[in-house]
């Protein structure tokens, strides 16, 4: 994918909460698409092929307006459902295996926390890493350490590849991440817990400066 494709699908990057009360990951996906958004995660920490219908016809709504599709952990469900690509975290399987089973097109995408972490990381098979949690967060139980705006700058000044923040993401705080040099936002339950997700996620979408509500 070319730099200036990639950084674009970056800026708006909404991953899918499978334990949301309110609203399921499809009607999640759905919104946020509708709002503008420019890439879309699936994430199921309890995943199992019961969820197959659920991913694919989310991978279908992505792949109507042209937003590529990102697999969180598991490189093979990736290739299974043709996915555009794979997020892994330091405990997943190594960026390298996922770039050759998923081909040199492919988005690898990685976590990294923390400077100590980003030294032992080998970047070489990543497009882009997301660095957290910028904020406070309640959706991931073992997050590392609340790095704040100083932090996601130290991290993006020492990243090779462009860096996306996330945690406690809001439309009240991304642009401080943008300008603190995030190439992008992600974001889980700023849309997919809110009281009105549409409304957060068209809030979002102008914050990240994307084109409106289609
Ligand atoms: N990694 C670091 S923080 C986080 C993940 C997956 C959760 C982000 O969720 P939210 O609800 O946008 O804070
Ligand atoms: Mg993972």
């Amino acid at each position: 994918m070319h730099r200036q494709h990639l950084l674009n699908a970056l800026r708006f990057y909404f991953i899918t909460d499978d334990t949301a009360p309110g609203c399921s990951p499809m009607d999640q996906a759905r919104i946020a698409l509708q709002a503008g958004a420019t890439m879309v995660q699936y994430r199921n920490k309890s995943y199992s092929d019961d969820f197959l219908a659920e991913i694919i016809l989310i991978r279908e709504i992505c792949g109507e307006k042209d937003v590529p599709f990102i697999v969180n952990d598991h490189i093979r469900l990736a290739q299974r459902v043709s996915a555009d690509g794979v997020h892994l975290g330091q405990d997943d399987a190594a960026p390298g295996i996922a770039r050759r089973i998923l081909g040199e097109g492919a988005i690898v995408g990685i976590s990294v926390s923390n400077p100590l972490e980003l030294r032992s990381t080998d970047l070489s098979q990543c497009d882009y890493m997301g660095t957290g949690p910028v904020f406070p967060t309640g959706t991931k139980a073992d997050a590392k350490a609340v790095k704040g705006l100083a932090g996601l700058k130290e991290m993006v000044d020492l990243s090779p590849i462009p860096v996306v923040a996330i945690g406690g993401i809001t439309a009240d705080n991304a642009d401080a991440c943008f300008k603190s040099g995030a190439a992008g936002v992600a974001v889980i339950s700023f849309i997919s817990r809110a009281d009105d997700p549409f409304a957060n996620a068209v809030r979002l979408g102008k914050a990240c400066g994307v084109p409106g509500v289609l």
